[in-house]
C-alpha cells in the first residue's frame, strides 16, 4: 500500500514548531522537544519508535544517547522513549483522518533506596510527566509487555535495526513479523537543520572555546608540556559554563601534530615546535570544533609560515564557499584547489568538512547545505618528515546568504597570533 501524506495539520504544526528557537536556558522547552517527536512523527508515516538511553556505542559520547536527549531533554541512560504514529480508518464520506502520534516514556520505578544513593531520578508518575511533557510515564518491566500487543506486522523503528538494544531481544525472538526500519535516517535530518536555540549554544561552546584557546596563546612557552595546555584550555571552557568538553582534547606538538588522533598529550614542548590545538567546549548538550596552529616560542619560522599561510588560505577559500544550495564536497574542493596550486597535495590527509551539533560529528542527510545547518571548516597539511602538522578549523553556521564563524574569537592570521603570544611572552619577560 502506498502510504498517504500526513494530515497537514500534523506537518505544520511541526515545521512551524521547529523553526521558532527555544531561549537559552538549562533545558529546551518541553514544546521544542514535543515539534521535534511531531516531525519525526511526520517522517514515520506509521509504526513505532523505539529509542532507549543506553549508550550509542561511541566512547566520546557523553550524553548516552543523542538522539534521546534531542527529542526528550533527557539523559539518563535508563529511559525508553515509545513513539506510536497510526492512521486511523477513513470515515464513512471516505475522508481520512489526521495521524495520531502516542508518546509513552519507560523510566525505572520508583526507590527510595536507590534515591538515598544516587540522588533523585525520573520515576513514573506526574512528576516525570509534567518535567518532560509526556503524559504517559510507565516502569520500564512492561516495556516489553506493551510491545508484544503491536498488531502484526507492525513498522518497529529503531536506530539501527542491525545493532537493536539488547533490552528488545525477548520483542524480537517473538515477533518476527515486525517490520524493522532504520530510524537514524530520519533524525538526522531533522537533527542537521538547527533552531536558533539550538545555535545560540554552539555559539556559545565556540566562545568558551575562543577564549581558551586565547588563554594559551598568551601562556605557552617552550618546556610546557601539552596537558598543561590541555588543563588551561579546559579551565577557561569550564568557568564560562562548559561542564565537560565535547571530546577528547587533541594538543599536539611537534610530529604529534601529524597524528590525527593524537590525545596522549604528554609530550614536553620543545623551542621550534608547532602546537595544533583541536579542542570544543560542550555547552547545554552541544559541541565546538575549533583547531588552531601556533608556534611554541611566539615566532613562526619561514617554512612554518610558508605551509600555514597556504592552509589558512586554502580555509578562506573554503568558508568563502559556504551557503544554502552547496555540497560539502564543493567546500572540499575549494580548499583543495588552494593546497593544490601551491604544489602541497602531498600532505592532505582528510576531509574539510563535518557536521556540528550534538555530537562533535553529528549526522546529516546529506546533500546540499541549508540554513541552520552547523558545519566545521578545517583543511590541513601534515608532513611526518618535517615533524610539521598544520590543521586550522572553525565551526559555522550556514545563513541565508553564506555563513557565520562561530569560532571567529580565536584570532588565526600569523600577525594576530604572534602579536598575542608576544603580550604573553613580554608580562613573562624577566624584571616584570
Ligand atoms: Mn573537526
Amino acid at each position: 500500500v502506498k502510504p498517504r501524506a500526513l494530515a497537514p495539520s500534523l506537518l505544520l504544526l511541526g515545521l512551524i514548531s521547529l523553526a521558532t528557537g527555544g531561549p537559552l536556558t538549562d533545558r529546551d522547552p518541553n514544546e521544542e522537544h514535543r515539534a521535534r517527536r511531531l516531525a519525526l512523527a511526520v517522517g514515520m508515516v506509521e509504526g513505532t519508535l523505539v529509542l532507549t538511553g543506553a549508550p550509542a556505542g561511541d566512547y566520546r559520547d557523553r550524553i548516552p544517547e543523542p538522539n534521546l536527549f534531542y527529542l526528550t531533554g533527557l539523559t539518563d541512560a535508563d529511559t525508553t522513549l515509545v513513539l506510536t504514529v497510526s492512521k486511523p480508518p477513513a470515515d464513512e464520506s471516505g475522508r481520512s483522518k489526521p495521524p495520531t502520534l502516542l508518546e509513552r516514556l519507560y523510566l525505572p520505578p520508583a526507590s527510595p533506596r536507590r534515591e538515598r544513593w544516587e540522588g533523585p531520578f525520573l520515576h513514573p508518575g506526574p512528576a516525570a510527566a509534567k518535567a518532560t511533557g509526556i503524559d504517559d510515564t510507565r516502569p520500564k518491566g512492561v516495556l516489553i509487555e506493551d510491545l508484544l500487543k503491536l498488531p502484526e506486522g507492525s513498522r518497529l523503528y529503531l536506530l539501527d535495526p542491525r545493532n537493536p538494544p539488547r533490552a528488545l531481544a525477548p520483542l524480537l525472538r517473538h515477533r518476527p513479523d515486525l517490520d524493522l526500519l532504520p530510524a537514524r535516517s530520519l533524525l538526522a535530518p531533522l537533527r542537521s537543520v538547527k533552531s536558533e536555540g539550538e545555535v545560540a549554544r554552539i555559539r556559545k561552546a565556540c566562545e568558551l572555546t575562543a577564549e581558551g584557546l586565547r588563554a594559551c596563546y598568551a601562556q605557552c612557552r617552550p618546556g610546557m608540556f601539552e596537558y598543561e595546555l590541555q588543563a588551561l584550555l579546559e579551565f577557561h571552557c569550564r568557568r564560562g559554563g562548559a561542564p565537560r568538553q565535547a571530546f577528547a582534547s587533541i594538543v599536539a606538538s611537534g610530529l604529534n601534530g601529524t597524528v590525527l588522533h593524537y590525545q596522549a598529550n604528554r609530550r614536553r614542548i620543545e623551542d621550534g615546535d608547532l602546537v595544533l590545538m583541536d579542542v570544543g567546549a560542550e555547552h547545554l548538550g552541544y559541541a565546538a570544533d575549533v583547531t588552531r596552529t601556533f608556534p611554541a616560542n611566539g615566532r613562526f619560522t619561514d617554512e612554518q609560515a610558508r605551509i600555514y599561510d597556504v592552509v589558512l588560505a586554502a580555509q578562506k577559500a573554503a568558508i568563502d564557499r559556504v551557503k544554502p544550495g552547496v555540497t560539502l564536497r564543493t567546500i572540499h574542493l575549494a580548499a583543495d584547489a588552494v593546497i593544490e596550486e601551491a604544489g602541497l597535495s602531498s600532505g592532505r590527509m582528510h576531509a574539510t568538512s563535518h557536521h556540528v551539533g550534538l555530537e562533535a560529528h553529528d549526522p546529516s542527510r546529506g546533500g546540499p547545505l541549508a540554513k541552520g545547518m552547523v558545519i566545521t571548516v578545517e583543511p590541513g597539511l601534515y608532513f611526518p618528515e618535517q615533524g610539521l602538522g598544520i590543521r586550522i578549523e572553525d565551526t559555522v553556521v550556514v545563513t541565508e546568504e553564506g555563513c557565520d564563524v562561530l569560532s571567529a574569537g580565536v584570532p588565526k592570521t600569523r600577525a594576530e597570533i604572534e602579536a598575542l603570544m608576544a603580550v604573553g611572552n613580554a608580562a613573562r619577560a624577566p624584571g616584570k
